[in-house]
């Protein structure tokens, strides 16, 4: 196995109150069902399934003085992962995290920059994720996470696991980005955030771009945290995901990347979000994420 970690923690994160669409909620258990964990142990993994942290829908969706939606649960069960996350990996345990909306990236990242200061990532997604409440086009908080993950925002959301913990904008980079808002396309460029769209991807390849993602996560950092939304994928293969967006990777080169990523031995943390069992094909989008769980935890190596 390439990973540092031989000792693995599932923690499900039940929670849709940070998307527009109901029913990511469903992503842990739809993942489970796809056989996550007898997957993992196949491959030498020794697993321990924390289980979900779970999501109240509020009577009351608005929060005074904001757009946002939801936003006290969203920083209560961010608080919850983050203290969740670091403890797993006080346990030496590797934190796999399921979601869930990508809100919860708030929660994984926080939790894994208490042990990991200088953290890089790698962000899978037809998404940018880098809006805040004032560039925010629907007060969907799945759509912030990289933006409070570096201190941009409401201030609920940047102070959950501590101001000071934070990401460096230099070892944040962007894989199958093919919706971005303009708000979103402003803060990219003014941080110099290295983004690979479709656009890349197809010209340079898969390997060429993974080259380049792992020099920017891994230099002047102590380890990469992947966060992979199903919707970076072509809705072919993850049909069950909020917002379909054509035109994304296909299977091969999102296995090829997370392969990729597995062989520099340097990812300490995981998390796989937005599967949508209820809007889902018989659970393919859930089985596509157990595959790629497979290969970025180095299934494929003989
Ligand atoms: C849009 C917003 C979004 C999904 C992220 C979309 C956000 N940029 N949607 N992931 N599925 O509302 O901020
Ligand atoms: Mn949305
Ligand atoms: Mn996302
Ligand atoms: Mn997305």
């Amino acid at each position: 196995k390439p990973s540092i970690n031989e000792r693995l923690s599932i923690i499900g994160v039940a929670i849709d109150l940070g998307a527009g669409t109901p029913g990511v909620s469903l992503g842990p258990a739809a993942i489970r069902y796809a056989g996550v964990t007898d997957r993992l142990e196949s491959i030498g993994y020794e697993v321990k399934d924390e289980g979900d942290i779970v999501a109240i829908k509020p009577e009351n969706p608005k929060t005074e003085g904001t757009n946002l939606k939801n936003l006290d649960e969203v920083v209560r069960v961010n608080t919850e992962l983050c203290d969740k996350v670091s403890k797993t990996m006080e346990e030496g345990r590797f934190p796999l995290v399921l979601g869930g909306d990508h809100s919860i990236a708030i929660g994984t990242i926080s939790g894994v920059l208490r042990h990991k200061k200088n953290l890089g990532v790698i962000w899978f997604d037809a998404h940018g994720d880098i809006n805040t409440d004032e560039t925010s086009p629907s007060g969907n908080i799945h759509g912030m996470p990289v933006a409070v993950s570096l201190g941009l925002g409401h201030e609920k959301l940047t102070s959950i696991g501590g101001i000071e913990n934070k990401l460096d904008a230099k070892n944040i980079v962007f894989i199958g980005s093919r919706d971005l808002d303009a708000g979103e396309r402003k803060v990219l460029k003014e941080f110099g955030i290295t983004v690979f769209t479709m656009h890349e991807i197809d010209r340079l390849g898969m390997p060429e771009v993974i080259d380049r993602a792992i020099k920017i996560a891994s230099e002047g950092t102590d380890g990469i945290h992947v966060s992979f939304d199903l919707d970076g994928m072509d809705p072919i293969y993850a049909p069950g995901t909020g917002t379909r967006v054509p035109g994304g990777l296909t299977y091969r080169e999102s296995h090829l990347a997370l392969e990729m990523i597995a062989l520099t031995e340097k990812v300490v943390s995981a998390e796989f979000v937005e599967v949508n069992p209820i809007i889902d094909n018989m659970n393919q989008t859930a089985k596509s994420a157990v595959a790629l769980i497979g290969s970025l935890m180095g299934e494929w190596l003989i």
